[in-house]
């Protein structure tokens, strides 16, 4: 097949808050530094359904969702010497060239190599897609495009992989899990003995959670208005909880009461900007941080008085949890295989592609943390 178009099955996105529709498209191969890779799992993340809702800035239709997946190298274009086909990778939208101004910062984890042509579907060599139905051309999604038998992206975007690794459940290290527990350690950098809200116990939440627990923080509150996820988040690591619906005050109150001020931690996991300013003023005085996580729709904004920063409490948001993709996903792979962080209990559901828009409904309704799609 290398240097030939693949036709093969895919889940297109044609409308927003329309069912996907499986057919067959076509896949060019890959051009200068690129790769095509066959995706043997993929898993749904809130940010795929936040997309395919319309409310994303950057969504265009027709396009190809998925970006938490794990696959075998199909064949190679030009000039890539650091993959070759045959090796197990996992797609990142957090491309990592090591040589762009942000990747060699030692600041950041957001590459600046692809990201014009990621935010706008099309692959940088000719700014044009490498997926067709019937000739007419399908968008890219995040550089990642996982809901295909077959995907094309830049080298410098995917992560190799011990290939001993079970991809049906590392594909979940492709978004959700790193991006909750790299929240933790780099972007908030959760010290023992020390107290952690979490508002939104989906996968990210409870990835947090995780986080929080093998920081040592000592009290981890965890805060949804679907109290199903209190029991799950239990097991995560969260101690105590919260239903903001119990409640007739606004819960940053509840909160700065039940800690003698304020959390020394929170996390936003949901896209709500009104949780955004609770979580920000459930810290303490002082020295109080906030992280966003969430992702907001086009529009929204965040607001809150500045005297809640004049006096201390720090904002701040993450995207991947930080990581660097191909350098922290290998080792995240590898953590995983000697059992340090979990995966398979965040997997509720397993799927044939046939049946993803069942998997997006029952992410929607808040019936399960991660489905996992077998090709
Ligand atoms: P999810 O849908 O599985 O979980 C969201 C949780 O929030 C659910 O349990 C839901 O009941 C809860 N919730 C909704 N509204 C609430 C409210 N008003 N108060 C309290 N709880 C509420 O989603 P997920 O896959 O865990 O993703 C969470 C968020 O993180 C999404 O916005 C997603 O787009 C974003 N995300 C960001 C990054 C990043 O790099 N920054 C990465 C992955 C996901
Ligand atoms: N196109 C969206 C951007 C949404 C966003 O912030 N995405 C997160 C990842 S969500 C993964 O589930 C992110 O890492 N952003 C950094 C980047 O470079 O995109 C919008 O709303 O505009
Ligand atoms: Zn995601």
């Amino acid at each position: 097949t290398q240097g030939k178009t693949i036709t093969c099955k895919a889940a297109v996105a044609y409308e927003p808050s329309k069912p996907l529709q499986i057919e067959n498209i076509q896949v060019a191969p890959p051009k200068r530094g690129e790769v095509r890779v066959k995706i043997v799992n993929t898993a749904l993340c809130h940010t795929d359904f936040y997309t395919l809702s319309g409310k994303d800035p950057e969504g265009l239709f027709p396009c190809i969702l998925g970006h938490e997946a794990a696959g075998i190298v199909e064949s190679v274009g030009e000039d890539v010497t650091e993959i070759k086909p045959g090796d197990h990778v996992i797609p990142c939208y957090q491309a990592e060239c090591r040589e762009c101004k942000a990747c060699t910062s030692g600041k950041t984890n957001l590459c600046g190599k692809v990201r014009s042509a990621t935010g706008v579907g099309v692959m940088l060599a000719d700014k044009k897609p490498r997926f067709f139905v019937n000739g007419k051309p399908i968008y890219h999604f995040m550089g990642t495009s996982t809901f295909s038998e077959y995907t094309v992206v830049h080298d410098v975007s995917l992560a190799k992989i011990n290939p001993a690794a079970p991809l049906d459940k590392v594909c979940l290290l492709g978004c959700g899990i790193p991006t909750g527990l790299g929240a933790v350690f780099n972007t908030a950098k959760v010290e023992p003995g020390t107290t952690v809200a979490v508002f939104g116990l989906g996968t990210v939440g409870l990835a947090v959670c995780e986080g929080a627990k093998k920081a040592g923080a000592r009290r981890i509150i965890g805060i949804d208005t679907n109290v199903s996820k209190f029991d799950l988040a239990k097991e995560f690591g969260a101690t105590e909880f919260i239903n903001p619906k119990d409640h007739d005050r606004p819960i940053q109150q509840v909160i700065v009461e039940l800690t003698d001020g304020g959390v020394d931690y929170s996390f936003e996991c949901i896209g709500n900007v009104n949780v955004m300013r609770a979580a920000l003023e459930s810290c303490i005085k002082g020295w109080g941080t906030s992280v966003i996580v969430g992702v907001a729709a086009a529009g929204e904004e965040i607001s809150t008085r500045p005297f809640q920063l004049v006096t201390g409490r720090v904002w701040k948001g993450t995207a991947f949890g930080g990581y660097k993709s191909r350098t922290d996903v290998p080792k995240l792979v590898d953590s995983y295989m000697n059992q340090e962080i979990k995966l398979d209990e965040y997997i509720t559901h397993n799927f044939k592609l046939d049946d993803i828009n069942h998997a997006f409904e029952l992410l929607e309704a808040g019936k399960c943390l991660r489905a996992v799609i077998h090709m």
